[in-house]
């Protein structure tokens, strides 16, 4: 377990310089008419869950460095994602990976995260390896496959998920499909995709009351030439033709090149159809890097899209009261959102450098100041420039929320409920990953790769 009073002791180190710069910072809003107290409860909303495969060191093709004290069981993982909920509270939630972290006893899994304060986000098959034992394979696909015992066998699989996470408390399923072809001629593109439609349709009508599912696209790896379900139009199509209770998902690792991320987030929320999020980030492919690490703008950018559609849902947010009665007149007629806007917030990364609790606490302040800055944003001021064509002032209000020093806020929401004013460094000083390395000895889990 943490050791709470080394965290309380980095807290009083720290709480003379944190209270100035936190004041200087309310000051500098209070210009611009904002209230830091309603931004920090506004922001207090934003969790995200932590999946289960993020917590032992990751790995790339080429290899894998262990580190010490990595978990070797789903027990372990929880209590790892305990000490980031004690440090941040801000991941109250767990995203399990079925099968690579499949409960022996999911009754007990359930009461061992309760006792910890946890849950459980979306549950996440994988019809993208073989497992031991597994009759047919899927080295050709599974809900494109041409062989429809495959397919079965796959849709089997995705019940089962459902049925574990119905155990554990899930409300939500998220596939991710490899399926798709590395040479022309492999696969018959237009039926393939109706194959899997159809397997998802099979699914889809076995949800359990109140469930969702998340489709979740990718471009390409390991499908070198045609992925099945490669983009978010082709996502969109499955979720539309799904139903209502189906929604896409948006890695944010899984688009080509200089796509502009913010603009699909803006396309599936005006089609209701935003269902969540894998948050990380890359450099150049599906990098699994800790979210806002090498895009922090684009971060800020999607993020803003996120805070502008709950503003319509919530009109209150945004820290400065009550939206304009005026001004814009055309804006109000755009408003879609509308109430329940609520998309799942998750992180899906691979850590193979750094220690994956330390990369999950930097995430998880990364995402919160994002969603800060995006709660800056002078929405009334971004109406009327839009609605004036003036650029320069429309960016600039843009980057006045971007360019805000907004870490102070962000600690001082995890102080006020218990956490750390700095969580790397209180884990640091709590001495917990010198401990586990002690305790977790034996044999170490097979580390998966990322989704
Ligand atoms: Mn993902």
């Amino acid at each position: 377990m943490l050791d709470l009073q080394a965290v309380h002791a980095t807290n009083t180190a720290q709480t003379v310089s944190h209270q100035h710069d936190l004041a200087a910072l309310s000051e500098q809003l209070q210009r611009r008419g904002v209230s830091l107290n309603a931004v920090v409860e506004q922001l207090r909303s934003f969790e995200v869950a932590v999946p289960s495969w993020a917590l032992g060191t990751g790995g790339t093709r080429f290899g894998r460095f262990p580190g010490g004290g990595e978990p070797r069981d789903i027990y372990e993982k929880l209590d790892d994602v305990a000490v980031i909920h004690a440090l941040t509270r801000a991941t109250p939630r767990v995203s399990l990976h079925i099968p690579w972290d499949e409960p022996e006893d999911a009754a007990a899994l359930r009461g061992h995260a309760a006792s910890l304060g946890l849950g459980f986000d979306a549950v996440n098959s994988n019809t993208f390896q073989d497992q031991p034992g597994q009759r047919l394979s899927y080295k050709f696909g599974s809900f494109c496959h041409t062989d429809a015992a495959v397919r079965e066998q796959a849709v089997a699989h995705n019940l089962h998920v459902i049925d574990v996470g119905q155990q554990l408390g899930s409300e939500s399923i998220t596939i991710w499909l490899a399926d798709g072809s590395s040479y022309p001629g492999q696969m018959h593109l237009r039926r393939s995709f109706e194959r899997t439609l159809e397997c998802l349709r099979q699914v889809y009508a076995r949800l359990p009351e109140g469930w969702r599912l998340f489709t979740e696209h990718k471009p390409y790896e390991p499908a070198f030439y045609a992925t099945v379900v490669a983009d978010w139009g082709s996502s969109l199509m499955l979720a539309q033709a799904l139903g209502e209770r189906a929604a896409c998902l948006v890695d944010l690792g899984h688009h080509l090149p200089n796509t502009n991320i913010e603009l699909v987030v803006a396309r599936l929320i005006a089609a209701a159809k935003l269902g969540g999020f894998h948050f990380n980030d890359a450099k150049y492919g599906d990098d699994d890097l800790n979210a806002g690490s090498i895009k922090p703008y684009q971060l800020f950018l999607i993020m803003n899209e996120l805070v502008d559609a709950a503003s319509e849902a919530e009109p209150a947010l945004a820290g400065r009261g009550a939206p304009p009665s005026g001004g814009c007149a055309g804006a109000q007629n755009h408003r879609r959102a509308g109430p329940g806007f609520a998309p799942a917030y998750m992180i899906d990364q691979s850590h193979n450098l750094t220690d994956p609790i330390e990369a999950l606490l930097v995430t998880v302040d990364n995402l919160q100041r994002a969603y800060a800055r995006a709660l800056l944003v002078d929405r009334d001021a971004l109406d009327h420039y839009q609605a004036k064509n003036d650029v320069v002032m429309a960016e600039q209000t843009l980057r006045a929320a971007y360019e805000t020093d907004v870490r102070p806020l962000v600690a001082e929401l995890r102080e006020r409920q218990g956490g750390a004013l700095a969580p790397v460094a209180a884990l640091r000083a709590s001495g917990y990953r010198a401990a586990v390395t002690s305790a977790r000895t034996g044999a170490g889990y097979a580390p998966p790769q990322s989704l």
